[in-house]
């Protein structure tokens, strides 16, 4: 069967910024999950979820939260699945909170941590981890970094043009 990924985050306030997450999963029909559970506000549930994520047959997690950004790290304690950090912008701090919450983990219980609020680039990896056992999915991410490779020469074609007149 082929894994999934689960995208976590600390509330259902990330989500507009963890949607892109999900977009790119769907783009590349990986099989995903996403939940809204707390570190802090609901540490059962994310302990009870973590349990489950195996059977559930989720392969790797993407983890968000703002502030101070604790579900990443606790997440990634509970399981020994690969754990990507995204840590949420909030007012304040402007994210470097969570930035800082979430790359600063004890050896022995690495979280591979994105930029701020760097969801797309989190599902990427994502599929690029899956995509070392996955042929068809490898073939894809070439197929992806084609069409991007494409836009940014189309890009430059255009503003490479002669001026008028010139
Ligand atoms: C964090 O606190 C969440 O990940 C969120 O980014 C931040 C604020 O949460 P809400 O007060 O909007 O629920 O745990």
């Amino acid at each position: 069967m082929k894994k999934g990924v689960s995208i976590i985050m600390g509330s259902k306030s990330d989500l507009p910024v963890m949607q892109k997450a999900e977009n790119i999963l769907k783009e590349f029909v990986v099989p995903c999950e996403i939940r809204a559970l707390s570190a802090h506000r609901t540490p059962d549930l994310v302990r009870e979820y973590a349990a489950g994520l195996g059977e559930r047959g989720m392969g790797i997690v993407i983890a968000a939260a703002g502030m101070a950004a604790h579900l990443p790290g606790v997440v990634a304690g509970l399981t020994t699945a690969p754990v990507i950090g995204v840590p949420i912008e909030s007012a304040g701090l402007g994210g470097l909170d969570a930035l800082l919450s979430i790359v600063q983990m004890p050896p022995g219980i690495p979280v591979a941590t994105v930029t701020v609020g760097g969801a797309k680039n989190a599902a990427l990896l994502a599929v690029a981890m899956l995509a070392v056992a996955d042929d068809q999915l490898a073939d894809k991410l070439e197929e992806y970094r084609t069409t991007m490779r494409t836009a940014v020469q189309n890009a430059d074609a255009e503003l490479c043009k002669p001026a008028k007149g010139a």
